[in-house]
């Protein structure tokens, strides 16, 4: 039996978010499942009729996060759970290589798009001493690779902020934690980050059984399940196909003169 009754998910239209609409909806949630492509959010509020409500939301876009609570019919506007997975990467150049707006563009989403969701529903949730953020970081915030630079950086802030909010909520009963995968398959995370080229996408789940969606929606589903007194604050996790590279050393080096 779980603590809470209304959840928001950002980053409903595909992906983790999707499955954790589905998972939390069947399970007798209901579920405020935001993204932009509204037609997707649609065909899966379709499926689960009065139990997902569709709600167009650029997390970017500062006015219609603030406009959130107006525009949800009264038996969603209880938010109880905020599961900030909108996100995206955008390429894997180098960093003297790659675009400034892609960078700007992962900051904009990953961080300050978390920000605004996060800024606008916290303060109800205190007020009401009831609450639970579930934010998606990423493996990428604690394990560097070539061309991780800005989407590692966001997501090493996804997790320190979210350590820091359990600072900022001491003396309270909310919950926050941050969940930290790494190799998933079956989203469109890598056919957005190598921007349609779908082959190029496909290659990084070769022969490999990595972590589903759905196993990201159970998780979430067990942590809303957890008890009133527990905080998970953050949960890494990986396929077992995956693990640590060490560190990178380069043989022969040519150096700059003195
Ligand atoms: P997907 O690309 O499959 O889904 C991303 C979702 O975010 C889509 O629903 C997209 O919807 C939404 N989104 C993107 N930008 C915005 C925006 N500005 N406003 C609202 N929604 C937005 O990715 P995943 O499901 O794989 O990833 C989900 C989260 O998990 C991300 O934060 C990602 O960084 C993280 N993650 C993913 C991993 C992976 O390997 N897949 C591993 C570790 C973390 P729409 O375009 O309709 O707005
Ligand atoms: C997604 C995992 O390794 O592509 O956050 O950065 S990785």
């Amino acid at each position: 039996m779980s603590l809470y009754k209304t959840v928001l998910v950002t980053g409903a239209s595909a992906g983790f978010g999707l499955a954790i609409c589905e998972k939390l909806a069947g399970e007798g949630y209901k579920v405020i499942a935001a993204a932009r492509r509204q037609d997707k959010l649609e065909a899966l509020a379709a499926k689960y009729k009065g139990q997902i409500f569709p709600l167009k939301l650029d997390v970017t876009d500062t006015a219609s996060v603030d406009a959130i609570i107006e525009k949800l019919p009264d038996e969603f506007k209880q938010i109880d759970v905020l599961v900030n997975n909108a996100g995206l990467a955008l390429g894997q150049d180098k960093a003297f290589t790659c675009s400034l707006k892609d960078w700007n563009t992962m900051v904009d989403t990953n961080i300050k798009g978390l920000l605004n969701v996060t800024h606008k529903l916290l303060p109800l949730m205190v007020k009401k001493n009831k609450g639970y953020i579930i934010n998606l970081g990423s493996t990428a915030g604690a394990w560097p690779y070539t061309g991780g630079n800005v989407y590692g950086g966001t997501k090493a802030f996804v997790e320190q902020f979210s350590r820091n909010l359990r600072c900022d909520l001491a003396g309270t009963a909310l919950k926050v934690t941050v969940i930290k995968p790494g190799l998933c398959s079956d989203t469109e995370f890598s056919n957005v980050r190598f921007k349609g080229d779908n082959e190029k996408a496909a290659a990084v789940y070769k022969d490999v059984e990595a972590i589903k969606p759905e196993d990201i929606a159970n998780t979430v589903s067990y942590l809303l399940s957890t008890p009133a007194h527990m905080n998970i604050n953050a949960l890494e996790i990986m396929p077992v196909c995956q693990t640590f590279g060490g560190l990178a050393v380069t043989r022969n080096l040519k150096l700059e003169e003195k």
